[in-house]
This record gives C-alpha cells, structure tokens and sequence, in this order.
C-alpha cells in the first residue's frame, strides 16, 4: 500500500470514528419523549385505562406539521410521549380520539380488528370488526402491536367537518373527532422487563416517500414502545 492510499484509509477511519461519536453523542443529547408509568402502584387484576388522541399537526416542537399521537398521564394531562410502562397479564382499557382526517387504506387488511378482548372494538360506541375505508372518510392511522398481534383503524374525521381541529395539541374534546375503543392482554409475567414496539400502518407521513417518512419514523409521533413491568 502507498503512503497516499495509507493516508487516505487513515483520513477515512478517522471520518468514521469522528461520525460515531457524534451520532452517540447526539442520541444522547436529544431529548427522547417521556415514558409514562401506569404500573407503578397498580393492584393485580385490576384494569388499565390507557387514554390517547391522534393529532392531525402537533403544532409545536422540531416537527410542528407531524401527525402524532398523544398519551393522557395518570393524573389526567395530556403528554406528547407514546412510551408507556404496563403492569404485567393486565387488561389494558384504551381509548383513542381521532382528531384527523382518513381515506382509503393501501392495504386493506389493516382495515381489520385483530389481537383484542373478544376480537373487536367500538367506533363511536358502536361494536365493529373491520372498517370498510372505501366508504366515506375513510381511516386515518392504525393502532398496531405486531408482537401481540393487535391491530386497530381509526376511523378518519370527516373532511366536511364544520369544527375540525385547528389549534396546537392536545386538541379539545369540544373539536370533531373519533371515539376508538378496545381492550388487550399485556404478556404474562415471563414478559417482564421486555419492551413491545408498537406504530400505526397507515402511511401518513405527509410529503415522504410512500408516506412512510418523518412522524412514521419518529418514537412520539406514530409510533412507541409498550414496556411491561411485573
Ligand atoms: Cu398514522
């Protein structure tokens, strides 16, 4: 090897190992979303009401055009965070207000209701299996837990809407939106410590290729983690 060829595969290491720290030095130093304890003090058996909304512009931060869930923390304020702590084997109670809007889903199959208590879940006080979104306003985001097999549309808010949302998040009960609920089993005890990754599958990233860019690829935005606590 030549002293130019020695030099230049030294300049490059060097480029690699300066681009190494940085990138660790950074994911340290950005602020990552707040995980939410809903397992501290929680009694065996009992429930747990996990609240959340879909925004359709968060309206603040680094990203203030993304769409993004929210979570209600146990003592009932709004956080913009999709990390949780769940007790173990516990039924966990969600509700979803959708503040967006929908429309047809590429893949139909995540039209469906799969993984949860009884094998469905309520649109607006209504039980249903599947959503058909060819039909009106379509779905908006999915609420999607692979590991557990949990999956579930959110139904879109109708684009003629007269009291759509349009201030920073959270968005007020008073403006249009979904009301999604079902119900799901965290894993039992051997499930202790493990972390579920979970996301919505409607590529609503805006202006990104396929849709499946920015707030799809940001934890906060349209997708968390679940970890499960004994
Ligand atoms: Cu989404």
């Amino acid at each position: 090897m030549g002293k130019g060829a020695r030099l230049g595969l030294v300049l490059a290491l060097f480029v690699a190992a300066f681009g190494l720290v940085t990138y660790a030095v950074v994911a340290y130093v950005v602020p990552k979303p707040p995980v939410i304890d809903f397992a501290a003090g929680h009694s065996a058996g009992t429930p747990v009401d996990l609240h959340l909304q879909v925004v359709g512009s968060l309206g603040y931060g680094p990203h203030p055009t993304y769409v993004s869930y929210l979570t209600m923390n146990p003592s009932g304020k709004w956080v913009h965070t999709t990390r949780w702590d769940l007790p173990a084997n516990t039924q966990v109670n969600v509700t979803i207000d959708q503040y967006d809007s929908g429309s047809p889903l590429r893949n139909q199959y995540f039209g469906g209701v799969t993984g949860t208590l009884g094998g469905k879940a309520t649109l607006n006080g209504k039980s249903f299996t599947v959503l058909n979104a060819n039909n009106g306003a379509g779905v908006g985001h999915t609420f999607t837990m692979p590991a557990l097999g949990v999956s579930v549309p959110l139904w879109g808010v109708s684009s003629t809407a007269k009291n759509a949302c349009n201030q920073a998040a959270p968005c007020p009960s008073s403006a249009a939106h979904e009301v999604v609920k079902f119900s799901f089993m965290t894993p039992g005890s051997q499930s202790v410590g493990h972390t579920y990754r979970w996301q919505c599958f409607v590529p609503c990233g805006l202006a990104t290729v396929d849709g499946n860019g920015g707030p799809m690829q940001a934890i906060g935005y349209m997708g968390g983690f679940m970890t499960v606590e004994g």
